[in-house]
């Protein structure tokens, strides 16, 4: 009887033990859009490592890649609620709701990829990133994503009038609109996840992004002609829920920045990797890319520019950002 006794009270304690255990660490839940390898979830899953170990095993982030918890706009909302931890999403998505972000989602605002980081890497960064506290969101970084381009399943595209009539999916955002209408096609706003069968039976006849969006996405399977007009250097958004955010304590929301902030570095690493290797592969399975002059293209943008830039706040970050040598 005591013996059985105390073989209870020994399971109680372990038991007790593994659940104490199983509560001190806290698991966050993040979304992203892209595959498994992908480098944006490589880049949080480093993040999660540098956090677990600076937090003594306290917090990690679990990256629920591929879209598993929904596509970009609705995981906005949900961050935005506390429904899911943190979003790693393109800038694009949120050009609708945060507006500073406007500016640095204007195609043809960054001469190259190295102005985007001299741009966004100091005080007017900073600044977009508090921006997004307004919308419930703290952002924490900016991550790499190449320039975005013209792909399609029906010609080759060299300047703004082989686009004319075709109809181009793009992100969610008002600004990726003009673009494509200004450029004469037909823009269709769409969640990435349904791009590839919407090609495949012919609603669109194309869409735009960087190299390791257009192979790892598979479009490249059926839109064959990639243009060269890098009409779009637009950084991702790394962010978190603030419901979630301000339930850290001081010292762990400075140990998530830290940590975010290191994870740029990795992610820029892997990002310049993955832009070669995906251009490799969908060459190599008979993409043919397409040199343009962008001049024309650059020209178009005139009547987006000038429906931005309206607006004097949006104008005087524009003109910061433009004098970034
Ligand atoms: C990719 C970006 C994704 C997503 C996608 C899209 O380049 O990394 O976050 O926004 O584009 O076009 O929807």
């Amino acid at each position: 009887m005591l013996k059985n006794l105390k073989r209870v009270a020994l399971v109680a304690l372990a038991v007790g033990a593994l659940l104490s255990t199983a509560r001190a660490e806290t698991v966050l839940r993040s979304s992203d859009t892209h595959p498994d390898g992908y480098p944006t979830v490589e880049a949080v899953k480093y993040m999660s490592a540098l956090v677990k170990e600076r937090t003594n095993g306290a917090y990690s982030i679990d990256v629920f890649h591929s879209g598993q918890l929904g596509e970009e706009k609705d995981v906005i909302e949900q961050a935005q609620f506390g429904v899911i931890d943190m979003i790693r999403v393109s800038m694009g998505p949120f050009n609708n709701i945060v507006p500073e972000t406007i500016v640095p989602s204007l195609p043809y605002v960054f001469r190259s990829t190295e102005h985007m980081r001299k741009a966004l890497d100091g005080e007017i960064g900073d600044e977009i990133l508090k921006a997004f506290e307004k919308h419930n969101l703290v952002a924490l970084a900016f991550y790499d994503a190449g320039a975005r381009s013209f792909y399609n399943t029906k010609r080759e595209v060299k300047s703004p009038a082989d686009l004319k009539g075709l109809k181009l999916r793009v992100i969610q955002s008002d600004i990726f609109v003009d673009m494509v209408n200004a450029l004469g096609a037909n823009a269709t706003p769409m969640p990435y996840g349904e791009v590839y069968s919407a090609m495949q039976t012919g609603v669109i006849d194309g869409a735009e992004n960087n190299w390791p969006s257009y192979e790892s996405s598979k479009h490249a399977e059926i839109a064959k002609y990639y243009s060269l007009d890098q009409h779009l250097i637009v950084p991702e958004i790394l962010a978190m829920s603030k419901a979630t955010w301000d339930k850290l304590s001081p010292e762990h929301q400075e140990i998530f920045r830290q940590a975010a902030k290191e994870s740029v570095a990795k992610q820029r690493a892997l990002w310049e990797a993955a832009e070669k290797t995906a251009r490799a592969a969908v060459e190599a399975a008979g993409s043919k890319v397409v040199e343009v002059d962008k001049k024309p293209f650059v020209d178009a943008m005139q009547p987006v520019y000038d429906k931005y830039l309206a607006d004097a706040e949006i104008r005087a970050l524009y003109e910061r950002i433009v004098a970034v040598k």
